[in-house]
């Protein structure tokens, strides 16, 4: 499994890079309690993380500036139908709204997060994935990549978000859109998104080839590989 390299990634900070990584190697965060296999019906905190009240901006370094006349969305790979979006079209389908928590690996969850843009479902029904499709590939501005089962996408609250609490998304947030997929950490939820690849075999993204793991599901503490 290798990071796709189709955007040279040389403005990434090295040091923010390496201490990442050396904490997913040494294993920082991870709580000594067992694994749950389920989330408990009362729990909305996961293990190991805070909660916090505002909205810290974690990336590579790299901001790109991406104006929504020039942004543009590519879903391919492994779909019956694959689009490109430019701004018009993609403000042009329904419009799908969802509010839900948001957990980051570094430990910091914040809840109630209102999101408005295209529903997962919504785009999964447009480019019809073939039935080999099993994971598909984010691809952003920055250059960065994120990995994920296809049936992860597949669910009622992950979305391509273009607005947070009523607000266009900013720049530093990921805007003009970014993927939000709840129920995972939050590296998952690629910001400045361009592309969707829809692949068969699972390819490791960004931090998933740095020591994240390739899955990284909050409630049973899949932080690190
Ligand atoms: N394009 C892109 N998306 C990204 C990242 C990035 O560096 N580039 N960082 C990820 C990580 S590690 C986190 S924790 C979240 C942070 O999102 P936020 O800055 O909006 O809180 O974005 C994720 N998506
Ligand atoms: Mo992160």
């Amino acid at each position: 499994m290798s990071e796709s390299d189709d955007t040279p990634l040389d403005a990434v900070r090295p040091k923010l890079v390496e201490t990442k990584q050396r904490w997913a190697a040494e294993g920082r965060l991870l709580t000594d309690k067992p694994v749950k296999p389920h989330r408990l019906p009362d729990q909305r905190l996961p293990p190991g993380q805070h909660l916090v009240q505002d909205w810290p901006v974690l990336d590579l370094g790299v901001q790109p500036d991406v104006p929504p006349e020039r942004w543009r969305l590519q879903i391919d790979g492994l779909v019956d139908r694959p689009i490109a979006l430019d701004w018009a079209a993609f403000k042009g389908q329904p419009r799908f709204h969802d509010v839900s928590d948001m957990h980051c690996v570094t430990s910091w969850s914040r809840y109630d997060n209102a999101w408005e843009g295209v529903g997962a479902k919504h785009l999964l029904a447009l480019v019809q994935p073939k039935p080999e499709a099993r994971f598909i590939v984010f691809h952003s501005y920055d250059g960065y990549t994120t990995n994920l089962p296809l049936a992860e996408f597949d669910r009622d609250d992950a979305l391509l978000a273009d607005s947070w609490q009523g607000e266009p998304l900013t720049r530093v947030h990921g805007g003009p859109v970014r993927a939000i997929v709840p129920q995972l950490y939050l590296w998952k939820s690629a910001k400045w998104i361009n592309r969707i690849e829809f692949i068969a075999a699972d390819r490791s993204g960004f931090w998933e080839v740095r020591g994240y793991h390739d899955h990284g599901d909050p409630w049973t503490e899949e932080r690190y590989s």
